[in-house]
């Protein structure tokens, strides 16, 4: 794990603010593409999903890339990676700028659907993107079925502590990551992910650590936060987006590379867990017209000291984000606005989930 600072400048924010060739993006959804939970994938549908994966693995680093400045501590672009390098690179540079704060859905769902077009386009992947949804494994959280070991079809499970935890069961077992430094993943399976250090580089904001995880996955967790602060995003995001909440903790619980915040795209079931993360909002904003075009908070994360975030929690502080805040992109792929990525059936997405 490195460590960095998230405090930015009113500078690194002007640097994102204005992503080039910015253009409205609208059109009709008429058939939306589903997405599937990773347990109702066919076999023969996990293993394409795998091999669209490992594709964008041999595929070579993309010099559209251009990283804006960002916090210290973070890895350098390393140009001799795989074009999924370059996608995980593209979470680590913009991190600070998008966590804990009015950025995260909106960008992470952009994030999601770039994944969607890059193994589309570089990979002719034709089949269902995929979510986990955690809430079926609340029970029985370390033998869920997510964690298979097939060496096609399977996601794996966790490594040994006599070999550094490295996840040895999986398709992706021979799969070289090059950030921070080149290694292939590991996973280390935590019950209760927010004590034993796990939260870094703040780890002031964490306040009750004895909390479980297996209580906070639960179907009652998400359905009252998709049922409650209509028509108020800021207030949704707060309550989807507590520390010790399901976000983190789906994170912290596998450890590895998905605890290591900026560069947990590294393991595949971060795409997963953000499908997931992606469809709550979704079920929300389905609840209500209000809800629907509910957008708000600020875009600096409240993070320097726990007084801070107690203040402004998940949803940022000044100044203040809109729906014509253009979404980072460190000039990869597609330059679009919060607006654009508002409503996934209609305009730039076009997507459901079953
Ligand atoms: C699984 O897929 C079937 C159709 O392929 C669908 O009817 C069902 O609702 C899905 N189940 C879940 C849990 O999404
Ligand atoms: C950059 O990534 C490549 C491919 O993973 C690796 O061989 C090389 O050692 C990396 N360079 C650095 C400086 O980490
Ligand atoms: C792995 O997880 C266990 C249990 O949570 C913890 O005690 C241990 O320190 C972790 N080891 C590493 C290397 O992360
Ligand atoms: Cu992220």
């Amino acid at each position: 794990m490195f460590s960095h600072i998230l405090f930015l400048s009113p500078l690194a924010l002007q640097a994102i603010a204005f992503p080039s060739h910015l253009e409205s993006r609208a059109g009709p959804c008429r058939k939306p593409s589903v997405r599937q939970e990773w347990r109702n994938f066919s076999k023969q549908q996990k293993t394409a999903w795998i091999d669209a994966f490992k594709c964008l693995e041999s595929k070579p680093h993309d010099p559209t890339l251009q990283p804006v400045p960002s916090a210290p501590g973070l890895p350098p672009m390393n140009t001799t990676g795989s074009l999924y390098d370059d996608f995980t690179y593209v979470h680590i540079n913009l991190y600070p700028f998008i966590h804990f704060n009015a950025l995260f859905l909106p960008w992470h769902r952009w994030y999601l659907h770039t994944l969607e077009q890059l193994v589309e386009t570089e990979c002719g992947y034709k089949g269902p993107m995929g979510y986990w949804d955690w809430t079926k494994d609340a029970s029985n959280l370390k033998e869920s079925t997510m964690f298979d070991g097939n060496k096609k079809s399977g996601l794996g499970g966790f490594g040994k502590a006599n070999n550094d935890f490295v996840v040895k069961d999986d398709a992706f077992a021979d799969s070289v990551r090059s950030y921070p430094s080149p290694h292939t993943i590991s996973r280390n399976f935590s019950e209760t992910p927010f004590d034993e250090n796990r939260f870094q580089p703040t780890p002031w904001i964490i306040t009750k650590p004895k909390t479980r995880i297996r209580d906070v996955v639960t179907p009652g967790t998400v359905q009252s936060v998709i049922n409650g602060h209509q028509g108020d995003f800021k207030g949704f995001l707060d309550a989807f987006d507590i520390v010790e909440g399901f976000h983190t903790g789906v994170h912290l619980m596998v450890g590895g590379d998905l605890m290591d915040p900026a560069i947990s795209p590294n393991d595949p079931l971060f795409f997963l867990h953000h499908g997931m993360l992606d469809r709550v909002w979704y079920l929300w904003q389905k609840k209500s017209t209000r809800n629907k075009k509910a957008f708000s908070g600020g875009l600096t994360p409240g993070l320097a000291t726990l007084e801070q975030f107690l203040e402004f929690r998940s949803a940022g502080m000044d100044p203040q984000a809109s729906l014509t805040t253009p979404i980072p992109n460190a000039n990869f792929r597609d330059a679009v606005t919060v607006g654009d990525v508002l409503d996934t059936e209609s305009g730039y997405l076009c997507y459901v989930y079953e």
